[in-house]
């Protein structure tokens, strides 16, 4: 919830139940915010549901799934902080792939006794559409170099220009928007202090140049991206535009 856009959170509620998903929870894993609503609306779905009236039963085991890097490991951390105060029990990370296995159950709360599974990020094996692709790759769920750090960032910048969010313009000091990713990534490489000697072949000899880096300022633009510093983004909201009311 930290680094989404939240302005349409009731039309996003609306657009998941209309593909049958109730009971959204936005949550900050990081800060821990809403992580206490998240084991009593657990606890009341399961027993509701008759499916899993089982008399001996008294122990709820769970298994928390997810598309990667989504914060799957990183729920199950924040849920043991806040009902055991213990500490980290599975790993994180800001990579896809960080958790390789199902491993063990993790306690994560005492009243009621509740266990959680944590597994691997999963993604469909078919994309829908090639921009459904960026978005899933802009958000980390595989790893950048697989599209390209450029191309990550040409679709950031095309996604934070039509949605009119400028954060960037004065996290980088640009004189103002600009729809040109190699101007903005240039102009980020040259801030940063980015910039790389390349030779340059001639006919009357060679001559080493500097040249701004474009992929390290990709990187760093993906970076502050991912960490919030341009601002939420919502990176659906064409999906939620095109809705039916
Ligand atoms: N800002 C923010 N970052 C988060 C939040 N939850 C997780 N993260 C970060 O997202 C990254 C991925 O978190 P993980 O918990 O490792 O994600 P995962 O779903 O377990 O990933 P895999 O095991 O690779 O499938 C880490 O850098 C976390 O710090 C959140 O609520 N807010
Ligand atoms: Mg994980």
């Amino acid at each position: 919830m930290d680094l989404a856009d939240l302005k349409d959170q009731q039309k996003i509620i609306q657009h998941l139940e209309g593909q049958g998903l109730q009971n959204v929870i936005f949550t900050n894993c990081v800060k821990d915010k809403n992580i206490k609503q998240v084991i009593p609306a657990v606890t009341e779905l399961v027993r509701s549901s008759y499916r899993y009236h089982r008399g001996e039963n008294v122990e709820l085991c769970i298994m928390v799934i997810g598309v990667p890097n989504v914060g799957k490991s990183s729920l199950i951390n924040s849920l043991r902080r806040q009902h055991l105060r213990k500490g980290k029990a599975t790993r994180v990370g800001g990579e896809p792939g960080v958790t390789r296995a199902v491993m063990s159950r993790i306690q994560v709360c005492e009243r009621p006794l509740m266990f959680l599974l944590d597994t691997p990020g999963v993604l469909a094996p078919r994309i829908e559409s090639v921009e459904t692709g960026l978005k899933l790759a802009l958000c980390g769920t595989v790893r950048d170099h697989l599209v390209g750090e450029e191309t990550l960032a040409d679709y950031l910048l095309y996604t934070l220009n039509r949605h009119q969010l400028f954060g960037y313009v004065q996290h980088y000091g640009l004189g103002g928007a600009c729809d040109d990713v190699g101007s903005v990534l240039k102009h980020v490489a040259v801030r940063l202090g980015k910039t790389q000697k390349v030779k340059v072949l001639t006919g009357t000899g060679n001559v080493n140049v500097i040249q701004p880096n474009y992929t390290a300022a990709a990187h760093d633009f993906l970076r502050a991206f991912r960490s919030g510093l341009l601002g939420p983004v919502m990176l659906d909201r064409d999906v939620l535009q095109s809705a039916p009311p």
